[in-house]
């Protein structure tokens, strides 16, 4: 049997037993790959998932993702085919270890302000309560950012009642520093709508994918520090800068390097590590500075394209190990329909990121 045919026979069947439907042709990836042709496994095969926001919290892992669901919408570059309705958490104690599956942390129903697409959250804790930061569309149709708390990582969180004020777009994440300030970076463009918000309002007639302007400095993400009870910016956002080794911006077109989405900030030996999604690239890249605002310059990738349109990380040291959380196609062939991974991550001793391959097989033909 040829590979692409059994890893179709492979998708039914695991899609049977995910119970869901997966027979959307339109945005099959091209080429499917058999099981041991990728770098690691699915975390969980029960749902799906993406997005994945983890974080190591009293000795245990815990995974915020997107919860991935098949919808009637045609797939576009807006991304209206990623018709998420609520959130479950994951945790584990650990990696390689079995994996739960929690109960619905947040359901788009009980957030008075949120319409429709709960794209991909994080989380961060602070005096024993936990906080779910998660991006939902409006009633109008913009991108707002909102939070939910609980006293239990795995939720239920109860959502404030509107979204924090001043936010806009999509892909929250939430880094606490050592001094114990927390940022939130922010941002994604085309149906992330970053490129709608230029001035910080929702221009709901701007452009649809990035400003178009790719002689000029690329979008930036956004960067707020939270307030003290982390439920509201303590400042305007804003721009997160990231040069090339010149000392310049990255450029509007730029493809392979400026930020797409899928904002993530770790800190290793003292520098702030800043990465995120290339998007129509498909890659995961980073980029390095001296303070959580930056200015942080451009060093290269952390992961060559996966199957499927997005890419979207978290980066987490566990164990005294590094460790990266990702998503891919794998069990659906869909990008709609994805499932959330891990794989450890080597830096070298000049601090750079070893770049990894999601597969352990050159491609098929
Ligand atoms: O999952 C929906 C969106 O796709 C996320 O918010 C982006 O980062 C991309 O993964």
């Amino acid at each position: 049997m040829k590979r692409w045919a059994a890893g179709v026979l492979t998708i039914t069947v695991l899609a049977a037993a995910c119970g869901q439907q997966t027979q959307k042709s339109e945005d099959a990836s091209p080429v499917r790959r058999a099981a041991p042709d990728y770098l690691s496994q699915p975390l969980v095969r029960e749902i799906y998932t993406a997005d994945p926001s983890a974080h190591v919290w009293n000795g245990k892992i815990y995974v915020y993702p997107s919860h991935d669901v098949d919808g009637p919408t045609k797939q576009d570059d807006l991304g209206s085919h990623f018709e998420m309705r609520d959130y479950r958490v994951l945790s584990m104690d650990k990696i390689g270890g079995p994996v739960r599956v929690g109960p619905v942390a947040l359901d788009v129903k009980d957030v008075g302000w949120a319409d429709k697409q709960m794209w991909a959250p994080d989380a961060a804790v602070k005096n024993g309560t936990y906080y779910l930061y998660f991006p939902a569309k409006d009633r109008d149709g913009a991108f707002r950012i909102g939070v939910a708390t609980s006293r239990n990582p795995m939720g239920p969180f109860k959502p404030q009642p509107a979204p924090i004020k001043g936010s806009y777009s999509i892909d929250p994440a939430v880094f606490t520093d050592d001094d114990g300030s927390s940022y939130m970076y922010f941002g994604g463009i085309w149906g992330g709508q970053l490129q709608r918000n230029v001035n910080g309002r929702f221009d709901p007639n701007g452009s649809k994918t990035d400003l178009g302007q790719d002689d000029k400095p690329a979008l930036a993400p956004r960067v707020a520090r939270m307030t003290g009870d982390m439920l509201e910016f303590a400042e305007p956002p804003r721009p997160v800068q990231i040069l090339d080794e010149k000392g310049m911006p990255l450029l509007g077109g730029d493809h392979d390097r400026r930020f797409f989405e899928a904002s993530w900030m770790h800190k290793y030996k003292g520098k702030y590590y800043f990465s995120y999604s290339t998007g129509d690239t498909h890659y995961l890249v980073y980029a390095i500075g001296e303070s959580p605002y930056g200015p942080f310059t451009y060093k290269g990738r952390i992961l060559e394209p996966v199957e499927g349109w997005t890419t979207h990380h978290s980066i987490v040291r566990w164990n005294g190990r590094w460790w990266l959380f990702y998503a891919d196609s794998q069990l659906s062939g869909q990008t709609r329909l994805r499932n959330v991974k891990v794989t450890e991550l080597h830096y070298a001793a000049d601090g750079t990121i070893r770049t990894i391959n999601p597969f352990t097989s050159p491609k098929a033909p």
